[in-house]
């Protein structure tokens, strides 16, 4: 009970075919399907913007998706609209077994900070509660798998580290968008971190 599989944001938008689809994406389902059944506690992301969401380059004239700006938080990347609260794509994948869910926890609703990390906003100081909820659980270790890896598995991985738990990455069941090499920052950043790659 003490050890909880993370799943984060398996959504049809990061699949192929998906407004921000990660190469590879739906690849990786089978194989979460199948790890769950080692873990006590299953947790599942699931971005969740309303539209008109900050982080969407369609929010900001002349501004093209995968450009950077400057938000009152830090550096932004400004992404295509991408999981909509209540649209398909913001649906999780449909092979993905959420029956074994015990949590679902969605992120990214206030529109005005991006949220990566399934514990706090882009901010990070605005928490989601996922840490009150497992350390109320007794969970100490949590394994990360999903979607994508240099950006909301990389940002959970680093703040669950820091927060004090046991934290390891699954690296074959995660997929990367990899812009700029940062799939490669995003692995350094992580053992900087003390996040373990398994
Ligand atoms: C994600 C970009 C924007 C992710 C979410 O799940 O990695 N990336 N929103
Ligand atoms: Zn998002």
């Amino acid at each position: 009970m003490s050890e909880a599989l993370i799943v984060i944001d398996v959504q049809n938008d990061f699949c192929p075919g998906g407004a921000l689809a990660v190469p590879e994406g739906d690849q990786i389902v089978p194989g979460i399907n199948a790890r769950m059944q080692d873990f006590g506690t299953i947790v599942l992301t699931q971005d969740w913007h309303p539209s008109g969401h900050s982080s969407f380059a369609s929010s900001h004239s002349g501004k093209a998706p995968y450009d950077m700006i400057e938000m009152p938080y830090g550096p932004q990347v400004l992404w295509p609209d991408h999981c909509v609260q209540g649209s398909a794509g913001a649906a999780f994948h449909k092979d993905l077994d959420i029956d074994r869910a015990d949590l679902i926890i969605r992120k990214g609703m206030n529109p005005a900070i991006d949220s990566y990390s399934a514990f706090f906003e882009n901010d990070q100081n605005t928490p989601t509660g996922l840490e009150g909820y497992l350390r109320t659980r007794g969970v100490t270790a949590l394994t990360l798998v999903g979607l994508a890896t240099d950006f909301c598995v990389n940002f959970s991985a680093q703040d669950a580290a820091r927060l004090g738990f046991k934290v390891r990455v699954q690296a074959d069941l995660c997929r990367a968008i990899d812009l700029d090499g940062s799939l490669a920052a995003a692995w350094q950043a992580m053992q900087s971190a003390g996040v373990a790659k398994i």
